[in-house]
């Protein structure tokens, strides 16, 4: 082989002394700290660019170990993806613990205020596959593991504090509707479906969680912008045995925030990773986003008047009934390593509890604890997943639980087995009665049946609570959900069904749906379990609009420019934006940048065909009078301005920029959301403004239909 020089070196080439070899291909070649290639087994290469042959066109030899090995191994890449929940994004963080909660749980890392103590969390769809888009409509995934002291503790939680189903036993059918229809494998990640609707409308006890799955929540904006929910009633347990009935509540620091569902679609097309890439960049960033963790504690006396089952999963406890006790906050500092590594092989169980915290009889949360444990077997192909690091507890794991495929770390010694008589080390571990996990000694006797309690009979009351809790815009947003799922339903005698389920529900709720649907007839309303429906007090708590951020920290604004952009105008949009704690992000006609009234130069981060305004929380056009007129004729920056009109953003915008808005056929239209900017003043005003998020009162104007 020949040393040649390379004109065209690849970026990294200073650390490496690059060659090309007989047939012209580049070899790196290790050297100064750039480390050697070797095989599996450890022997170096030298050559990964060409198989072992007889002479060059020759037969390529079969004791090419490493061309076998290279090739082997990537054939064996891909591990069965996650039945449900496939699609997800991992970080590591870290819980700080505000008070001791000894008087409740004697779980270690609740017993001393300013504890830390690491964490995983991974957010998940539900029902698309791995390789789906982040902003289909669906449940978040919100996972979360506590590496404690005293081992790990997963909290696997949704967005959502309600679920479809009451028992266990039905996961695989709700499963099986949710996912694509079997005959033809579509559609894909979505819910708006025949299958779907068809379950849904044959099982009311889903009836909260279609209210809420219709809702904004399962179109967040961001991971950053959502609650999380243990869902269940579990127990916390303290020292002296004492049970206290918990259910868990994450709080994001950063306010309530989603999308409205037309920017849901298009968005899923424009960045299908919108919300990993969020995430990301959010931590990349070091704005670190919080949740703090809000306890709802309660007791038997409170059970036992609550008008609904605790253990029941379809139902929630509102706030105003039982507040919250904010307990500690969780941080989400680091991006992982490896996707794979982590993310992918992360084995959530709910199983997983610690000393001080314990089950209770929820029929769904029962069922669970089997299901976690044996899909992990299947995921990660033996019984020793948990030596991955990422699920390896923090503490030291003694036992004598051997061998098994890819096991890494077999009790040492000559005991596996005890009792025995070897003592000390040698011995290995024993039990130790003081610290063991117990638990809660409840008291359970009845007669062994198939049976749903009657006190889980109440399908309706709460949905009811849940619509009539949401603002207009919210209520609106959830009529239109319907119409669009049930639109995508093509047997009519289901969309009547669930038509006539939602009569049960409110009235109003219905006949708005079967209008947008064209229904002929009102059908009668469903048939129900429990034929009173409880007026319940609404719980502002439930609506997302009212739970907004207090400013417009941590959200984006696209600034679409042109050559002879105003530079004054633009860096004083540019200090209100991040004197906020917001970001910018320029749009222009060429990825390269645009050159700005005072000769400086502004670099782009998107191009107008990929930057389109879906992307961000608010938008601003600083266009010259030559760039306007540019843009006028160019479709993607006409539908830079009319989807932000349409989502109602706020939009801000120079004179010289209006003839793209006329152009877009919105000029008309300007409301108080849309703001002219003459002077860095003006661009502070804004900024205020769009702490508001939308300007919703622009919805009945663009949503007509
Ligand atoms: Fe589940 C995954 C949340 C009911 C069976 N579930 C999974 C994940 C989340 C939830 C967040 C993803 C974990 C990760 O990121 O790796 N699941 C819930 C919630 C439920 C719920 C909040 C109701 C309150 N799940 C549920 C039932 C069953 C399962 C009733 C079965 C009886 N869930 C699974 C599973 C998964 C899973 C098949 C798929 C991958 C995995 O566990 O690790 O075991």
């Amino acid at each position: 082989m020949t040393q040649q020089s390379n004109a065209d070196k690849p970026l990294n080439a200073g650390a490496t002394q690059d060659y090309r070899g007989e047939g012209g291909e580049l070899h790196q070649v290790a050297g100064g700290d750039v480390p050697q290639m070797t095989t599996q087994g450890g022997a170096p290469i030298g050559d990964d660019q060409n198989t072992l042959k007889v002479g060059p066109r020759g037969p390529t030899l079969i004791e090419d170990q490493a061309f076998r090995e290279k090739i082997f191994h990537f054939d064996h890449e891909r591990i069965p993806e996650r039945v449900v929940h496939a699609r997800g994004f991992g970080v590591h963080g870290v819980f700080e613990t505000y008070e001791s909660l000894s008087d409740i749980t004697r779980a270690d890392m609740f017993q001393r205020a300013g504890e830390q103590t690491e964490m995983f969390v991974r957010f998940s769809t539900v029902a698309g596959n791995k390789g789906s888009a982040d902003l289909a409509r669906d449940v978040r995934g919100f996972a979360c593991r506590f590496y404690s002291k005293e081992g790990n503790w997963d909290l696997v939680g949704n967005n959502i504090p309600v679920f479809f189903i009451q028992d266990a036993i039905k996961f695989p059918d709700l499963i099986h509707a949710a996912k694509q229809e079997p005959d033809r494998g579509f559609p894909q990640a979505q819910t708006a479906h025949d299958n779907f609707w068809d379950f849904m409308s044959l099982t009311p006890e889903a009836m909260h969680m279609a209210l809420w799955i219709m809702s904004d929540r399962t179109i967040p904006r961001s991971f950053r912008f959502m609650e999380g929910f243990g869902v269940h009633t579990f127990r916390m347990i303290n020292a002296e045995g004492k049970s206290t009935y918990v259910k868990f509540h994450w709080k994001p620091k950063q306010g309530l925030q989603s999308v409205v569902w037309n920017e849901a679609l298009k968005l899923n097309g424009a960045d299908p990773d919108f919300h990993r890439r969020d995430l990301w960049d959010a931590i990349q960033m070091g704005d670190y986003p919080e949740w703090e963790l809000g306890l709802q504690l309660f007791d038997d006396e409170f059970a036992d008047r609550f008008d609904f089952d605790v253990l029941d999963a379809t139902k929630i406890i509102p706030e105003e009934e039982v507040p919250i006790r904010v307990v500690g906050k969780m941080t989400l500092n680091r991006v992982v390593d490896n996707f794979f590594q982590e993310t992918e092989q992360v084995a959530f169980q709910t199983g997983n509890i610690v000393p001080g915290i314990d089950f209770t009889n929820d029929p769904l949360l029962q069922g669970r604890n089997f299901s976690y444990l044996d899909t992990q077997l299947k995921r990660l192909g033996g019984p020793n997943f948990t030596h991955i690091p990422v699920n390896a507890p923090r503490t030291e794991v003694r036992h004598f639980q051997q061998d098994g495929h890819m096991s890494m770390r077999n009790p040492k010694g000559r005991a596996n087995y005890e009792p025995n008589s070897w003592g000390g080390a040698a011995g290995g571990p024993r039990e130790a009665p003081r610290g063991m996990y117990q638990s809660f000694p409840a008291e359970e006797a009845g007669q062994k049946r198939r049976i749903r309690s009657e006190t889980f009979a109440d399908h309706y009351s709460q949905a009811r609570q849940f619509y009539l809790s949401q603002t207009q815009t919210e209520q609106q947003h959830i009529a239109d959900a319907f119409a669009f799922e049930l639109s995508k339903v093509e047997t009519v005698a289901i969309r009547a069904r669930i038509v006539s389920h939602l009569l049960n529900v409110d009235e109003d709720l219905a006949k708005t749906v079967a209008k947008s649907l064209r229904l002929k007839e009102m059908p009668a309303p469903a048939e129900a379990a429990m034929p009173t429906r409880m007026d319940l007090k609404t719980s502002p708590k439930l609506s997302i609009i009212l739970n907004g951020p207090e400013s417009f920290k941590g959200r984006k604004v696209g600034v679409l420019v042109t050559d002879g952009v105003d530079a004054a105008l633009l860096a004083g949009l540019k200090s209100a934006i991040q004197a906020e704690g917001a970001m910018m992000e320029i749009v222009a006609p060429m990825v390269g940048g645009v050159e700005a009234s005072d000769g400086s130069w502004i670099e782009a981060k998107q191009k107008v065909d990929g930057g389109p305004s879906l992307l961000y929380d608010a938008v601003a056009v600083l266009a010259s009078k030559d760039g306007a007129s540019t843009l006028t004729k160019e479709a993607t920056a006409r539908d830079f301005v009319t989807d932000a009109f349409a989502h109602c953003k706020f939009i801000a915008y120079s004179a010289e920029a209006m003839p793209l808005f006329e152009k877009a056929g919105v000029a008309g239209d300007l409301d108080e959301g849309c703001v002219k900017l003459a002077s860095a003043e003006d661009a502070k005003g804004f900024i205020v403004q769009c702490r508001k998020l939308r300007h919703w009162q622009r919805e009945p104007n663009v949503n007509a239909v």
